[in-house]
């Protein structure tokens, strides 16, 4: 059984740690000693450079074994896209086709390349060093860069990828937010729309870029997201059709962030950190947030200008984040790249996966001011937080904010309270009439209550096909925690759904709910897996009800479609959550109503023993991935595919070399 991928790269994860743990640790131990006792950084010795192991590691623990040897790869393709022919101004018309190689490749956090620009920050970016925390530790690198570098497109693109697999597991790339409508085997999901990528060879992927937003790239197999394989996806348009674009006067790549939460290498089921754009400060150091040795991501404002900044969160962990920029008011624009009527607020949460792009005015005095990154549930258990810094041109360029990165949080201006929108911390409510309003209320702006800039795309009074899932956990046999959506957890079976469709008959390959519980099998008291495909008929409007069984959010991602959120809640109980059904026949479960620009999103946040509803219509046959977005999550089950249309609906896959 190819079976458990992901989980077999576990277990030798878990085998490595061993390993890891005995050389880093010892490192890190040093690190962090050095760190506080002397005032001055005087940095350690690298630690890989006493590493004598070499050949022993590449039998036991490929993936993280480090190469230095380029010699396969032409060295100008280690390069980011700024003078890529493609990135321009968008004009009505004009679309392009662009080419692209992303390598991935194993890599060091705080690696040999590092030694000059440890003195010299401004080395770093030619170097290829990734510095990171300043923590050494193994990393998945695209093209040198973690993040990888950001590839910028115009609506309508044509777009050929070539991926090169450097590393020594397969791999896959996804691109967030595309819906791949004409090319629905270039998703990127292992088993579902491709074979995977094997090390040593070359995936085309090859589409147009059917919408414009803040999007994102990143891989789709184990914790190779986790390692570092992501960048940024920016599809612009043209002035003329870009709602928003009166609101700012700059729309810079170098203003979008991709914030991440970390783990160090000898023990990949821990959050270590937060890093944003790859950078941020060193918590086990104990030193102040605004001592020099930090490395904190800058960006660049000149006064009186007003500029578009993107931030998506990668998230692994369970760790949403609380967004803010010290003094500044946020006006937000559009999220997981969908336009909304815009808001003012002093800052967002993201959960993973989850884009906001806002306008910042640079109209406060010249200095530098703290872009705060706050982390919670599992972040907020370690005090994990993060800066970069917002530097007014005409401020001192070296220096750091004044205070900490969290000191004096409130608004800015006292007599309001501050405002922030898409809270993920829900109150319980028991009253469908009021509830939306009472979200609102409670929950400061309430994602449901966001506003896209385009009406529904369904008539009033659509009947809508509802489909009801759940999101659990279950105890394995051996002690280890699967995750479940309606109570299967997923386990591919080794042939690639879309491709290999005529070698298996529905019925027998795949599995759900009521295809088990005909087997006899009890799914509530034991433990069911297999390749869990849920059958939607195509062109219609679809609903689907998610009610979340546990007390932490899940971000569900739906690939292949934007839907709309148009209900969103806590029940608290459980016993309600089982029975959702039978709650929303009795009319529990309120929705918007059908003329309300209910938001456009790709990926929710379910809230902790809640519920979202969400609607599309699915125009777009095809095998498409339906999972919670955080990584440990995805890895351990909590994933199921939509099989939107039948055969003879879904288009034909011509073969591919490759992948
Ligand atoms: C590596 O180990 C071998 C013996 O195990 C030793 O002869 C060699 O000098 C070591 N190399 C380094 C760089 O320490
Ligand atoms: C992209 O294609 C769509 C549909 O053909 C068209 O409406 C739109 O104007 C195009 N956008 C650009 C920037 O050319
Ligand atoms: C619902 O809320 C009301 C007041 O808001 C409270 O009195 C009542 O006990 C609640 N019911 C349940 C089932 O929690
Ligand atoms: C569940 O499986 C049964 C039996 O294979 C099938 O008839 C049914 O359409 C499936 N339901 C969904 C929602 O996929
Ligand atoms: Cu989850």
């Amino acid at each position: 059984m190819i079976a458990t991928k992901s989980k077999s790269h576990i277990s030798w994860h878990l085998i490595c740690l061993i390993w890891c743990c005995v050389e880093l640790t010892q490192a890190q131990g040093k690190l962090e000693l050095e760190l506080e006792s002397s005032a001055k950084i005087d940095w350690p010795t690298f630690p890989w450079s006493r590493n004598n192991k070499t050949n022993k590691q590449s039998h036991s623990r490929p993936s993280l074994q480090l190469k230095d040897d380029y010699g396969q790869v032409d060295i100008s393709s280690f390069s980011g896209f700024e003078r890529h022919p493609c990135r321009r101004v968008c004009q009505q018309g004009q679309s392009q086709s662009c080419y692209y190689q992303l390598v991935v490749h194993n890599y060091r956090r705080l690696g040999p390349e590092c030694q000059r620009c440890q003195f010299d920050e401004r080395t770093c970016a030619d170097e290829n060093c990734i510095y990171g925390d300043g923590v050494a530790t193994p990393v998945m690198a695209v093209n040198r860069m973690v993040p990888g570098p950001a590839i910028e497109l115009c609506e309508n693109d044509t777009v050929i990828i070539d991926v090169l697999n450097y590393l020594n597991e397969p791999t896959t790339m996804h691109w967030h937010g595309i819906h791949m409508s004409r090319s629905p085997d270039m998703d990127g999901v292992a088993y579902v729309t491709q074979y995977p990528v094997e090390p040593g060879q070359v995936c085309r992927y090859e589409f147009q870029v059917d919408r414009s937003g803040s999007l994102w790239y990143h891989s789709h197999m184990g914790w190779q997201r986790g390692f570092g394989v992501a960048g940024n996806l920016i599809v612009r348009q043209p002035h003329q059709t870009n709602p928003h674009a009166r609101l700012y006067d700059y729309d810079l790549v170098e203003h979008a962030l991709m914030v991440q939460d970390i783990f160090y290498d000898y023990d990949i089921q821990q959050v270590r950190n937060i890093l944003i754009n790859g950078k941020g400060r060193n918590h086990l150091s104990q030193l102040p947030d605004q001592d020099a040795r930090h490395r904190y991501e800058r960006l660049r404002v000149t006064p009186g200008y007003r500029y578009r900044m993107r931030i998506v969160l990668n998230g692994i962990f369970n760790c949403p984040v609380e967004f803010s920029i010290e003094q500044h008011k946020l006006l937000i624009i559009s999220t997981d790249g969908n336009d909304i009527e815009p808001v003012l607020a002093d800052g967002f949460f993201l959960t993973s996966a989850e884009r906001f792009d806002f306008v910042l005015e640079a109209n406060q005095y010249t200095k530098n001011y703290w872009i705060r990154v706050r982390g919670y549930e599992q972040c907020e258990d370690r005090k994990l937080y993060q800066g970069a810094v917002l530097s007014y041109r005409g401020a001192a360029r070296s220096e750091l904010p004044q205070g900490g990165i969290l000191e004096s949080r409130q608004a800015r201006d006292q007599d309001e309270p501050p405002l922030f929108i898409n809270d993920f911390r829900f109150k319980p409510l028991n009253d469908s009439l009021s509830a939306l309003r009472q979200l609102n209320k409670d929950n400061d702006v309430g994602t449901l209550s966001l506003r896209s800039v385009e009406p529904v795309p369904w008539p009033r009074y659509t009947k809508f096909l509802t489909h009801y899932s759940s999101l659990s956990t279950r105890q394995a046999p051996n002690g280890e925690l699967l995750f479940q959506i309606d109570e299967i957890s997923y386990n591919s079976q080794g042939i690639s759904l879309l491709q290999g469709r005529h070698l298996y008959k529905d019925d027998v390959y795949y599995s759900n709910r009521s295809s088990l519980a005909a087997q006899g099998r009890n799914c509530a008291r034991e433990l069911c897996e297999g390749v869990h495909v849920i059958r939607l008929p195509a062109y219609r409007a679809i609903e689907m009800v998610v009610a979340n069984h546990m007390e932490p959010t899940h971000p569900i991602h739906i690939h292949g479609f934007t839907f709309r959120l148009v209900g969103q809640g806590v029940l608290g109980n459980l016993n309600d959550l089982r029975n959702i059904r039978e709650l929303d026949r009795r009319g529990r479960l309120p929705r918007l109503s059908d003329d309300y620009a209910a938001v456009a999103k790709d990926t929710v946040q379910v809230p902790g023993l809640g519920y979202v509803v969400l609607r599309f219509i699915s125009d777009n046959p095809g095998f498409w991935s339906y999972h919670c977005h955080i990584e440990a999550h995805t890895v351990q089950g909590m994933s199921a595919v939509l099989k939107v249309g039948g055969d003879h609906q879904i288009k034909r896959i011509p073969a591919r070399v490759g992948c």
